[in-house]
């Protein structure tokens, strides 16, 4: 690991660290100084609409938002114009679904997803599947929590017509081998989404090194602004696709009879968008560049080592799966305790973890378990505060005994 990675200064940049042990970093992350201020700074001095005022702050706000398209585009090597702004990792899915895949099947047509998935990328997959009467298919996953490369390889069939994969289980914290699966789906002429809603802030996403025909992800995991997050699409399926919304903005000419729409990537950006969140979102990339994706991941790495060794030495506690290849999130049950009782009790010690389904309800029926309770890791958490935590467990499994 770097030795110039400071996590007591990277700390001194996120306020609301002071307040707890934050390990919830899978549903949101914690916003530095600059995201905040960058949001502040946008309403003080900013503020206007984008694209169509010829004054000073409209200006601004268009450059604020152009911009923030522009360095991002750039984190995730892509052009400006294949990058649209979304609400969020959801409203991604959703758009590919509706605009991409929901007119390329008819039915008998199949879907294919992974057991491993988010909610977000079964249900509006499932929702196209009832409109059109193609079929989900749904690769399965093993003991260790890791994808079936064999069975995918089986299930992608002549009917494929699109498949949708999760980069790290929100769960698991499996990494997948996206790049080997997305040549596959090629090979076959199947175009590929990735759910990166886990990735983008814990490794380097490079969209065009994958060859991910779409990319999905949320600024409020990646250290930026809820309400703003990215589609990557390629230009060739994004220019053939019919719009998601309509409103302003994304049409060229309107009249009565006929619309014609914008170009990319505003043709799927209807209405006044989240400028001060798409300018604050480039903020948390450039801070993310600024430590830099590589020492962000060789870090979080060394927490997770730790982290597993303790937490496999206490007793009657499993964590779920055991996958090769594991990003900084881990998921466990501990002897008769409920993973909300274990949460709660962390909670009145001021120990932030999740418990629950995770909004992967089929990937706890696979492992027969109802809920877990998961501790998922960020660039600023510490050593210490997993000592904290690894303290906290055993009182707690006395308490629950049955
Ligand atoms: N996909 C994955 C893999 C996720 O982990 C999440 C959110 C989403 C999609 C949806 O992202 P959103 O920003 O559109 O809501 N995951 C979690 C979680 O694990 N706990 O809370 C939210």
């Amino acid at each position: 690991m770097n030795e110039n990675y400071n996590v007591e200064v990277i700390r001194k940049d996120f306020p609301i660290l002071k307040k707890s042990v934050y390990l919830d970093n899978g549903a949101t992350t914690q916003k530095p100084e600059q995201v905040i201020q960058r949001l502040n700074h946008y309403y003080r001095n900013e503020n206007a609409n984008v694209h169509r005022g010829v004054y000073k702050l409209s200006q601004l706000a268009t450059e604020a938002y152009e911009g923030a398209r522009s360095t991002i585009s750039r984190f995730i090597n892509c052009s400006e114009k294949e990058l649209i702004f979304t609400r969020g990792t959801t409203e991604s899915i959703n758009l590919t679904a509706f605009s991409l895949v929901e007119p390329l099947v008819k039915e008998g047509d199949e879907i294919l997803i992974s057991h491993m998935e988010h909610h977000s990328n079964i249900v509006p997959w499932q929702l196209v599947c009832k409109r059109t009467g193609a079929l989900l298919k749904v690769i399965p996953v093993s003991d260790s929590g890791e994808i079936e490369m064999d069975s995918f390889e089986t299930l992608l069939s002549d009917k494929t017509r699109f498949l949708s994969l999760t980069h790290i289980s929100n769960v698991l914290g499996t990494i997948n081998p996206i790049k080997e699966m997305i040549e596959s789906a090629h090979q076959k002429g199947i175009p590929v989404l990735i759910d990166g809603a886990q990735a983008i802030a814990r490794t380097k996403v490079d969209v065009r090194e994958l060859d991910a025909d779409f990319y999905a992800f949320s600024g409020h995991k990646m250290y930026g602004p809820t309400g703003i997050g990215v589609l990557y699409g390629k230009k060739d399926f994004l220019e053939k696709m019919r719009p998601y919304q309509s409103g302003g903005d994304m049409i060229r000419r309107v009249t009565f009879d006929k619309t014609t729409w914008n170009d990319l990537p505003h043709k799927f950006e209807a209405g006044t968008p989240d400028i001060a969140g798409a300018a604050a979102l480039a903020s948390a990339v450039e801070y993310l560049e600024s430590i830099g994706m590589d020492n962000i991941e060789s870090y979080e790495l060394s927490l997770l080592d730790y982290a597993e060794k303790k937490l496999k030495a206490i007793e009657d506690l499993h964590i779920m799966g055991n996958p090769e290849k594991r990003a900084a999130l881990l998921s466990f049950t501990m002897g008769d305790a409920h993973p909300h009782d274990i949460a709660h009790e962390l909670s009145l010690q001021n120990i932030d973890v999740r418990a629950g389904h995770h909004c992967a309800q089929p990937l706890m029926n696979r492992f027969n378990v109802p809920a877990t309770t998961r501790a998922s890791f960020g660039m600023y958490n510490t050593k210490k505060e997993i000592d904290i935590l690894i303290g906290a467990l055993p009182k707690i499994r006395e308490k629950f005994k049955l």
